[in-house]
């Protein structure tokens, strides 16, 4: 079982404009702040769509939740 706020302060990190929504390009964003540049746009896609449950193209925070709890 993950830690919500835990799980709040990620998601807030990946979040860059604070619409409660992760974007790809967030994401990518977010990975080369923290040193990795082997994410480009199309892996970035592909980590979203992995979690998008409803399939809108962007990752709310039940999703990304959702997802961390099925680990
Ligand atoms: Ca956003
Ligand atoms: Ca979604």
């Amino acid at each position: 079982m993950a830690d919500i706020e835990e799980a709040r302060k990620a998601f807030d990190r990946y979040d860059a404009d604070g619409d409660g929504f992760i974007t790809a390009a967030e994401y990518k964003t977010a990975m080369a702040q923290m040193g990795d540049w082997n994410v480009t746009e199309s892996v970035a896609e592909a980590v979203i769509a992995s979690q998008d449950t409803d399939e809108d193209k962007l990752l709310s925070f039940d999703e990304f939740w959702g997802h961390l709890n099925k680990a």
